[in-house]
């Protein structure tokens, strides 16, 4: 099938059926041109009550993940809508596909998904959106077009800057470095990773080099292993930079009870709950996260707004997230939590999360 029929003037329909059959290959989806709203936005629209939203977050059992939906409950609560959970148990590429097969059938009116792989949930995704459901991507985006909107906890460029300037204080600015990172096909981590890698390509950090990136695929045992291989391999390791909460508290477990503690850091993003023992004990010096109850909360503000037609997903359009206050739809149809925050021995006692 060439790319030049797909890109010409084949139905939305046709698109679906071609991309069920072809796989999940970037251009699959490019080809689709995604199933863009075409009604305009009503900003003034009232607020539908009676929205059934479904969370399919990448795994159910990660504590960061509870803590994402919990908050798109409380905001449901407040919208007077119907909160639904599903997931797998694992994070793999296409662990997803039969839950939103599931809530295609369910005829729920929101989907929020923080995907497993941008591609292989595109066609389901898709199918849904054919269905009248709206998709709101958070924590790892879907492909851009099988998806309303993004909620991204921070921006990416300022999560990828972050691990490297993080790496860069705790190894005192040069030595070797490792990344720990969660799923291979994972979209957020491989989005901050790329971002991290042209940060260490820049001649101020030259004295920083990544010798590896791990993937412990968000399973606390195998992060454990991974973290273990990564100190076995590399002697001279100096910090390893774990974007994921699983990796991060995994690798931090490990070096607390080797004989690398005060002499390998573990840095990344991890929540305080989690990583409160080993920054009382001394592995961990600082690491960073934003709220993760704030990113369902927003979710679900998104997915209502979108249902109730007070926005398209395009940019510029603006919606009221409750407690939150407001927010304005950027580029692509992201939506931008805020600033993360860096947690220390200092102030890891003000949060309980
Ligand atoms: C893990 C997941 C999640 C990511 C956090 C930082 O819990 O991989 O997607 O956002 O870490």
């Amino acid at each position: 099938m060439s790319r030049r029929f797909l890109t010409g003037a084949v139905s939305a329909g046709l698109v679906l059926v071609l991309a069920a059959c072809g796989g999940t290959t970037k251009n699959d989806n490019a080809g689709s041109g995604g199933q863009q709203s075409t009604a305009a936005a009503n900003p003034g629209a009232a607020a539908k009550e009676g929205v059934k939203m479904a969370f399919l977050p990448k795994q159910l059992n990660n504590p960061y993940s509870d803590i994402e939906v919990s908050g798109g409950k409380e905001a449901l609560g407040e919208l007077k809508g119907e909160y639904k959970l599903v997931g797998p148990n694992d994070a793999s590429a296409s662990s997803q596909v039969s839950y939103i097969n599931t809530l295609i059938q369910q005829q729920q009116d929101v989907i929020g998904i923080a995907a497993n792989d941008p591609n292989a949930v595109c066609p389901s995704l898709n199918q849904a959106r054919s269905a009248g459901i709206k998709v709101v991507a958070f924590d790892s985006d879907a492909a851009k077009d099988c998806r309303d909107v993004f909620i991204n906890q921070a921006t990416t460029q300022g999560i990828g800057e972050q691990l490297v300037k993080q790496a860069k204080e705790l190894s005192g600015g040069s030595g070797e470095i490792a990344i720990l990172s969660a799923t291979p096909n994972a979209t957020n981590q491989n989005a901050w990773i790329d971002v991290a890698k042209k940060e260490l390509a820049k001649p101020e950090n030259a004295g920083l080099k990544l010798v590896k990136i791990a993937y412990g695929n968000d399973d606390d045992q195998k992060s454990f292993q991974e973290a273990q291989g990564l100190l076995q391999s590399f002697p001279n390791l100096k910090v390893i930079v774990s974007p994921t909460t699983v990796g991060i508290a995994a690798a931090a477990r490990y070096v607390s009870t080797s004989s690398y503690k005060g002499k390998v850091a573990v840095t990344g993003l991890g929540t305080p709950n989690q990583m409160r023992a080993f920054v009382k004990d001394g592995t961990v010096k600082q690491f960073a996260l934003w709220n993760p109850a704030d990113i369902g909360y927003l979710a679900a503000y998104a997915g209502v707004a979108l249902k109730s037609g007070q926005i398209t997903g395009k940019q510029g359009e603006k919606f009221k997230a409750g407690k939150l206050g407001d927010y304005t739809i950027g580029e692509n149809g992201e939506i931008v939590l805020g600033p993360p925050t860096t947690f220390d021995a200092n102030n890891i006692d003000k949060f309980n999360f």
